[in-house]
């Protein structure tokens, strides 16, 4: 029978990158004990007798953990040690031989770099096709392109939706961007998701392989579980919508979240108030020993660029890494991402490393995480009058990130990647004082806590933050905006300073009958 592959945790070897003083069979040990579910023997100058013993007491080791073992391109090694199968490469022996000489009872793997070479094998009755290079890596000489997330993504797309092959990608995958590639390679057409990642120096580098292993296999599981979110909102029409707002909204003062905040020194004070006037409790931890200790404890965690320093950034990358971990929401304000190129740099390098739940930004700071120039910054603010299709933008986004989008202007537009709504709610005065929008992060990551905490039970299956975050940023920006069209109104308020703390005043007395007759909220 043909041994049935996990593919999730791929581990191929090379021994010649262990690190000094580690013995390549204890490395492997420690590897499968971490969670490695198959393994490729690598070996590109070893002679075939010392291959087939090298390829023996592997098999020995995988087979006290119940693990598959595949060997690379020699077929006679394979069928001497009677392993699970083979994989071969493009100048290795064609799937048709190798499927000659191994018969139906094998796997056969196949090194796919393009689609072409992708749909050969799949119509060649290859088991999986090993796709790649997706990153720049040091451990082979790639010939392939590197073709990043979308090459990979594409080649997904073009397989047979019908056909049983399997799909894993390598080159360059660490745990640092596995979310990233998970994210960025799965296709919703076609609803094929990656069987599994393949790495070499990650795992056979590393010192400690079996927490390299466990980390890598974490990770992929926790990214499966998130697949399986069911939404527990309500109907989705307008007053559904308004109605479960509230709902999260009233929660806060009862559940009183901790909503760590990484803000920046403008305008953290108004954000910690913020925080307060909402009901819940702000932390501003934002140094990296704070990380580890304080993230079981927290609702949600907001990561705002807006003075980010080379220090503060460790601690985001941390923060955030804990924060997907701990399944905690993880609320990312890029606060002029497209001002400078260090700015663009570390938002790039942020989101390699975490998951956010929430993306929130001003037209400028979505369209430069998109790539789109269609509007300029200045600055921190966003110039001219915003994209001409901006349900568009924030839907693509939201389905290129796998999160909740926020675009924040005179309309606001939230997306889910599926579901997009406009919010025509605020006033003026907010575009007078500084920190407006970072405030409006602050009250997204409360509504998300609440809403985490609010539908745990209901979410048995998890994700990688609980609740519906589509409809907490709905929460958190509606909660914002009438307390400012209530503040404006207000006889003490006389310019944009009173009106600062009359906004604040009226964030800490909202209630049902406000918030629906004033939300302005349309289904797009
Ligand atoms: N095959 P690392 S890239 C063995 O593109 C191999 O087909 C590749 O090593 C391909 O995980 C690669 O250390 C090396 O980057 C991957
Ligand atoms: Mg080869």
């Amino acid at each position: 029978m043909k041994t049935e592959i996990d593919y999730s945790v791929y581990l191929v070897t090379a021994r010649g990158l262990l690190p000094e003083g580690k013995d390549y069979l204890e490395s492997l040990e420690e590897s499968l004990q971490g969670g490695v579910t198959v393994v490729q023997l690598r070996e590109k100058t070893t002679d075939t007798g010392e291959f087939i013993q090298v390829a023996q007491s592997t098999k020995d080791i995988c087979d006290k953990y119940n693990v598959p073992l595949l060997i690379n391109d020699r077929i006679d090694v394979a069928l001497a040690i009677d392993c699970a199968g083979v994989h071969v490469g493009q100048s290795d022996a064609p799937l048709s031989i190798a499927r000659k000489l191994l018969g139906d009872e094998k796997v056969i793997g196949v090194s796919a770099g393009n689609i072409e070479q992708a749909i050969n094998a799949q119509n060649g009755g290859a088991d999986y096709i090993g796709i790649g290079a997706v990153y720049g890596t040091q451990t082979k000489d790639v010939t392939n392109k590197i073709m990043g997330t979308p090459g990979a993504r594409s080649i997904l797309a073009a397989l047979d939706p019908q056909s049983p092959i399997k799909t894993v990608v390598i080159g360059g995958i660490k745990s640092e961007n596995l979310l990233r590639v998970l994210n960025g390679v799965h296709e919703k057409d076609t609803k094929r998701y990656l069987d599994g990642v393949a790495v070499v120096s990650e795992i056979v580098s590393s010192k400690n392989p079996r927490e390299a292993a466990s980390n890598l296999s974490h990770l992929i599981k926790s990214f499966r579980e998130s697949e399986k979110i069911k939404y527990h909102s309500a109907s989705y029409d307008v007053d559904s919508i308004v109605q479960e707002a509230w709902r999260i909204i009233n929660a806060i003062p009862e559940q009183h979240p901790l909503i760590q905040q990484m803000a920046n020194i403008v305008t953290a004070n108004d954000q910690a108030n913020a925080t307060l006037a909402l009901g819940a409790s702000p932390v501003m931890a934002a140094v990296v020993g704070d990380q580890k200790d304080l993230n079981p404890h927290i609702g949600a965690l907001l990561i705002n660029m807006g003075t980010v320093s080379e220090e503060q950034k460790q601690a985001m990358l941390v923060g955030g890494r804990y924060s997907n971990l701990n399944k905690k929401p993880l609320i990312f304000d890029p606060v002029a991402l497209g001002a400078t190129s260090f700015r663009k740099q570390t938002g790039q390098e942020l989101l390699n490393h975490w998951a956010p739940t929430v993306i929130k930004g001003n037209a400028a700071e979505i369209g430069a995480l998109s790539g789109l120039t269609e509007v300029a910054t200045k600055g921190v603010d966003s110039v001219g009058p915003g994209f001409k299709n901006p349900v568009t933008v924030v839907k693509s986004l939201a389905n290129r990130e796998r999160c909740i989008v926020v675009m924040t202007g005179k309309d606001d537009y939230i997306s889910d990647g599926e579901r997009t709504v406009k919010i025509s709610n605020g006033h003026s005065l907010l575009g007078q004082i500084t920190g407006s929008g970072c405030v409006t992060g602050t009250a997204i990551a409360t509504c998300c806590a609440v809403s985490s905490m609010t539908t745990e039970d209901m979410n048995e299956d998890g994700k990688l933050s609980r609740g519906d975050h589509f409809m907490a940023a709905i929460a958190g920006v509606l909660a914002l905006e009438i307390a400012a069209e209530i503040a404006s109104k207000r006889d003490d308020v006389r310019g944009p300073n009173t009106f600062r703390s009359a906004w604040i005043d009226e964030m800490s007395k909202l209630n049902e009958i406000n918030l629906k007759k004033l939300s302005c909220v349309t289904l797009t």
